[in-house]
């Protein structure tokens, strides 16, 4: 373990009586929109950030006004799956106390924006009262565990989130705070002390993140995980999972030592072990990951620092156990699949899309009024999927039709009109409310597609899905280095673009131009989208064909992320 000093985090942690701070009494003063610093970091633990509103920020210093602060409210929903009613909840609540939209994120969560200090309190605890929770949404604990949503593919698909909402529950953290600041709950005397049995009074060095992917599908991007589990099924039985290790995208710009890792498969475990496998897995980042620099803390240093074999030593140590031999498996895409689909019980589930996961009304598509009258008469329930989409599911056969006449009163369902590239496209939230924002991405993606369509029309690969994410800063919150096209925020207006990702989600991507301008981004990728048309071989998905054209160079693995970029990508245009 490190003896450098601990990280500002950790003394706000071991202070805080398991997270309570003085965020109740922050709460309470009326006076101001804000709470301390040190409680915006523990408020991140019960599933809200502060955020001030970037758009206002310079008419409101010229006026010398503070900030326009207000929260974002992250709801945890293991696998993705709510209620119709409890659709209606939040959609309620959207409007009750937030912007009057709902991200839906890449982990399967919704999110409210602007929600004012003086309303958390009250939202947290409406979200409770819908049966949902926002504990352990963002901290330095396990968040929202992703699963394959679909329901219409197997049974396998109902164990596996059973599965994840098993290692939701048994990784939540079990502090009184939660239920003491936002639910009223009795302050707990001294004679009941607090536990934490699996995380201490330190919580974990860094957020941690687990997947379980269902095999072909790789929607919920497996090795962007700090855990990933693969499921292994042999005749029609679900038999275990392979154990994926050390993912994560985050980097920082010009700095090497801080790269996107793709997680490594190091053995297979029978599914009764995986809640075991998990718990150890958080264990050994519990106690070995980097406390010092947080920058430095996420389980893929830890086993790029040690090496993958000291890793597993470890674990196997830790399980009492070994791991056995990873099985075969083989992931076709990562995207997700669009339309309606039939069960095997003869129920019916609609994919629908969802642009950069905003669900909000405009007067040419009223997403949002649409999906709450479905809500409201909706016998199945809705799923959130990874790729910010959701899926309208277990609809019964006598109940399609009527949904069927909702979906066209409103204009929704018109996926078969998109183009396969805005199909598969991903932007995080950025401008407005992410303070860490370079640049736009959910804002300005959807226009830099509609221009990036001309040319895929043009060549005939309307039909043709090609993985495109942005984001707007290199914190890779839409997993831009698993996409055939990335495109990261450096500056207002300018994005790095990367290339060569896998379809599958399966390698990294590649540095193809640094600082590129908005408005130079076609020019520059029309000439590729043209030679991808005319020189592609049968099947070549454009991440691959990228590499075999000489565009950029494969990357083997995180720490080769920033080697053998061509020194052209480095000149600003
Ligand atoms: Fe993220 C921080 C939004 C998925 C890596 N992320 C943030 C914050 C909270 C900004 C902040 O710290 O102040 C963003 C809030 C913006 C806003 O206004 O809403 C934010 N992240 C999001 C969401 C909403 C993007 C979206 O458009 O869907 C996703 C919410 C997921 C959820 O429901 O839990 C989101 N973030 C991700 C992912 C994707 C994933 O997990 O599959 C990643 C990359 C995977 C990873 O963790 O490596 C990701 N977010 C980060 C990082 C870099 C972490 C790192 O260790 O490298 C940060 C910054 C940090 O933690 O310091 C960050
Ligand atoms: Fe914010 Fe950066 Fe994440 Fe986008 S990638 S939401 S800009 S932290």
């Amino acid at each position: 373990m490190s003896e450098k000093p601990l990280s500002a985090n950790e003394g706000i942690k071991i202070n805080s009586n398991y997270l309570r701070g003085t965020i109740a009494e922050g709460l309470a003063d009326a006076s101001n929109g804000v709470i301390s610093a040190d409680d915006q970091q523990l408020l991140k633990f019960h599933g809200a950030y502060q955020q001030d509103d970037r758009d206002l920020r310079s008419s409101r210093r010229k006026q010398k006004l503070e900030k326009a602060y207000s929260f974002l409210v992250r709801i945890r929903v293991p696998g993705g799956v709510v209620s119709a009613a409890q659709w209606l909840e939040v959609d309620r609540l959207a409007t009750e106390f937030a912007n009057g939209t709902i991200k839906l994120t890449t982990r399967q969560a919704f999110q409210f924006h602007g929600v004012i200090k003086s309303d958390l309190k009250r939202t947290i605890a409406a979200i409770n009262h819908a049966a949902l929770s926002t504990i352990a949404a963002c901290g330095d604990v396990n968040r929202n565990v992703m699963c394959n949503p679909n329901p219409h593919l197997s049974s396998i698909h109902a164990e596996a989130l059973q599965l994840a909402q098993g290692l939701s529950d048994h990784l939540t953290p079990q502090t009184r705070a939660y239920h003491e600041i936002w639910l009223d709950g009795e302050s707990v005397l001294s004679s009941e002390p607090d536990v934490e049995p699996l995380y201490g009074k330190t919580y974990l060095p860094r957020k941690f993140k687990i997947a379980i992917a269902v095999p072909p599908s790789n929607d919920v991007d497996a090795f962007a995980n700090d855990l990933a589990f693969i499921a292994v099924v042999e005749g029609d039985k679900l038999v275990g999972f392979n154990v994926a290790v050390g993912g994560g995208m985050g980097m920082s710009h010009g700095v090497e030592g801080s790269f996107p890792r793709l997680a490594e498969v190091i053995g297979f475990c029978p599914t009764q072990q995986v809640i075991d496998v998990a718990e150890k897995v958080v264990m050994v980042q519990r106690d070995f990951g980097d406390r010092s620099d947080r920058r430095n803390a996420r389980l893929k240093y830890t086993i790029q620092d040690h090496g993958l074999p000291w890793f597993v030593e470890q674990l196997h140590s830790y399980l009492g156990y070994e791991l056995e031999s990873a099985r075969a498996y083989q992931f076709d895409d990562n995207g997700d699949r669009y339309g309606w689909f039939e069960d095997e019980r003869g129920n019916f589930h609609l994919n629908l899309f969802v642009q950069g996961g905003r669900v909000l009304d405009t007067p040419a598509y009223p997403l949002r009024s649409g999906l709450r009258e479905i809500a409201k008469i909706h016998q199945g329930d809705f799923r959130l999927t990874a790729n910010q989409n959701l899926v309208i599911a277990n609809i019964s056969p006598e109940q399609r039709p009527q949904i069927e006449e909702l979906l066209k009163e409103f204009g929704i369902s018109d996926s078969h009109r998109q183009s396969a590239l805005r199909l598969s496209s991903l932007a995080c939230v950025a401008l407005p409310t992410c303070g860490l924002a370079l640049a736009e991405a959910e804002r300005y993606l959807p226009d830099l597609l509609t221009e990036l369509e001309n040319s895929i029309e043009a060549h005939g690969l309307r039909h043709d899905a090609i993985t495109i994410r942005m984001t707007g800063c290199p914190n890779g919150c839409a997993r831009p280095f698993l996409a055939e096209i990335g495109f990261v925020g450096r500056a207002p207006g300018r994005y790095n673009v990367y290339l060569g990702g896998g379809f599958a989600g399966q390698r990294l991507s590649k540095l193809f131009r640094e600082s590129v301008r908005a408005e130079a981004i076609k020019p520059l990728l029309d000439p590729l989208i043209a030679d991808y048309a005319n020189a592609r071989n049968l099947g070549e998905r454009f991440g691959d064909f990228c590499i075999r054209a000489g565009y950029v160079v494969a990357t083997q693995q995180g720490a080769d992320f920033h080697q053998n970029v061509n020194p052209e990508a480095l000149a600003v245009r």
